[in-house]
């Protein structure tokens, strides 16, 4: 039996194949869920087109930037007119301006930071409220975050202090929405090589650390990200929820 059959999705943050989005859509779709993508400026358009098409010519696809309320606001009148009902919210949105994630912490300017926190923290706070009314009969909502947010990583920076404050909005949303059994979960995932990590300087020597150091000795791959999604998503963890579940080779438990 698949584990989504019947569940309706919409996915925020597909930028190309190597997307974990991407990763996480394809498996809820393997197990019987019907998606929605959302894709964010013209520059990523044709992009996920093309992607959401595999899952069929009809499959919703809407620009959205998530720091305009309008743009909210007009995703989530059209999913209810196509779908009806939500069960679904896969959050894949991160973005600082890349001078932030160079230089010292100390010097992250207040627009940066600002940025940071408004594409990558507040997005899911928005998101979540404009979910919720189609949130009928109970639902998901997984958000991918990153160890940065309780250690510090070199030059993750201002995305750590996002991140943190995505986890807590994960805790504060899970305790709002819960009655309506509206599940709120993250993903803390291991470094994965996409276009997000492209260009970071020591991103290899990050995964090699990984592969060293963690308890598998490896790094996680996106096809076990989209396995753990398909968890979060499915009744097995029907009793999760405000958690940040660790998918990463189990690299966050060690001290040294
Ligand atoms: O959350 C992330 C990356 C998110 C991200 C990436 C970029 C690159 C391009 C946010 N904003 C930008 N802005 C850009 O201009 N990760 C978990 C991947 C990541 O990014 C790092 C990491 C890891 C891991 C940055 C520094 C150190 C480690």
């Amino acid at each position: 039996m698949a584990l989504l059959e019947g569940k309706l999705g919409i996915v925020f943050g597909v930028a190309n194949k190597r997307s974990i989005a991407w990763a996480i859509a394809q498996a809820w779709a393997r197990e019987g869920a019907r998606l929605a993508f959302t894709y964010q400026g013209e520059r990523l358009k044709e992009n996920v087109e093309e992607l959401g098409a595999t899952f069929g010519a009809d499959t919703l696809i809407l620009p959205c930037d998530v720091t305009r309320d309008e743009d909210i606001k007009r995703v989530f009148e059209q999913v209810g007119e196509k779908f009806g009902r939500l069960d679904l919210m896969l959050h894949s949105v991160a973005f600082a301006p890349r001078e932030a994630l160079e230089g010292r912490f100390v010097n992250t300017s207040r627009e940066a930071f600002r940025v940071a926190h408004d594409v990558s923290a507040y997005s899911l706070v928005a998101l979540a409220r404009g979910a919720m009314p189609l949130m009928t009969n109970g639902g998901s909502i997984v958000a991918m975050s990153y160890y940065g947010a309780e250690k510090v990583v070199p030059h993750y920076n201002v995305m750590g202090v996002a991140k943190a404050a995505l986890e807590a909005s994960t805790r504060y949303l899970a305790s709002d929405l819960g009655p309506q059994r509206i599940r709120v979960n993250c993903i803390s995932a291991g470094p994965v090589n996409t276009l997000a990590a492209r260009g970071i300087s020591g991103f290899g020597e990050m995964l090699r650390h990984y592969e060293a150091h963690s308890p598998l000795r490896r790094n996680v791959v996106p096809e076990e990200l989209g396995a753990s999604g398909v968890f979060l998503a499915s009744d097995g963890a029907a009793a999760i929820t405000g958690q940040v579940i660790y998918v990463d080779c189990g690299y966050q438990i060690m001290g040294m």
